[in-house]
């Protein structure tokens, strides 16, 4: 069976693209399960630089089709923070909860509605061809967390349209409208349609 990897080690992220993946007859493989990645650096000071940086760095390495994917929250009060440092927002090595309530504490002195997005650039890369495609996600942030599914900054998001947050939402729910079904769906369409998959 073909493979293609998805340059992630977000558990969260991984166990959506599977998902949308699960029709395609290709194994699709995660960072967690290869041995000897390499350390990626995400120097770059957009989505789509950082999606390149991860599928390059593990093409590279492995020499298999490879997707990176790289998301986050855009907060218009906080001038698009957290961004691209979304995952690192209250630190390297934050953790969820940690991120969650600094950005909680950052509006805090802002009025409601804190209107967001979520944002995910997939970058596609096998040595030849490069994809890019795109999804977002408008809504808005609440400040105190609700719901258990997801991750990251989930419970604390509703999307438009809704009355729960990402988090309260079922997962296949997620799946059809988040940033990530879109930029992964497109991508889907265009592997498909250069016979990549
Ligand atoms: P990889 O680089 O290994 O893929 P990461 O978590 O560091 O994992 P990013 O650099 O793309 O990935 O940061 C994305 C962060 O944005 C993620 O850690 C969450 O905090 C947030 N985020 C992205 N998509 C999200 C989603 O669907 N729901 C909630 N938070 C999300």
């Amino acid at each position: 069976m073909k493979e293609i990897i998805i340059a992630s080690a977000n558990e969260g992220k991984i166990s959506e693209i599977k998902n949308i993946f699960s029709d395609i007859r290709f194994r699709v493989i995660s960072l967690s399960e290869l041995n000897d990645v390499p350390e990626i650096i995400e120097s770059g000071d957009s989505f789509e630089a950082n999606a390149e940086i991860k599928a390059r760095i593990i093409f590279e390495k492995f020499r298999i089709p490879v997707i990176g994917d790289d998301s986050g929250l855009v907060v218009e009060q906080l001038n698009g923070r957290p961004g691209v440092f979304s995952s690192r927002y209250a630190g390297e090595n934050a953790t969820d909860e940690l991120n969650n309530l600094k950005l909680v504490s950052e509006l805090l002195s802002f009025p409601e509605p804190h209107k967001a997005k979520f944002v995910c650039t997939a970058f596609f890369y096998d040595g030849q061809k490069e994809i890019i495609t795109k999804g977002e996600v408008k809504g808005r942030i609440i400040k105190t967390p609700r719901g258990t599914n997801g991750f990251g900054y989930d419970p604390l998001f509703i999307p438009d349209g809704f009355g729960k947050t990402l988090a309260e939402l079922p997962a296949d729910v997620k799946n059809k409208i988040s940033h990530r079904a879109k930029a992964f769906e497109e991508m889907k369409t265009m592997l498909k349609r250069l016979r990549r998959i």
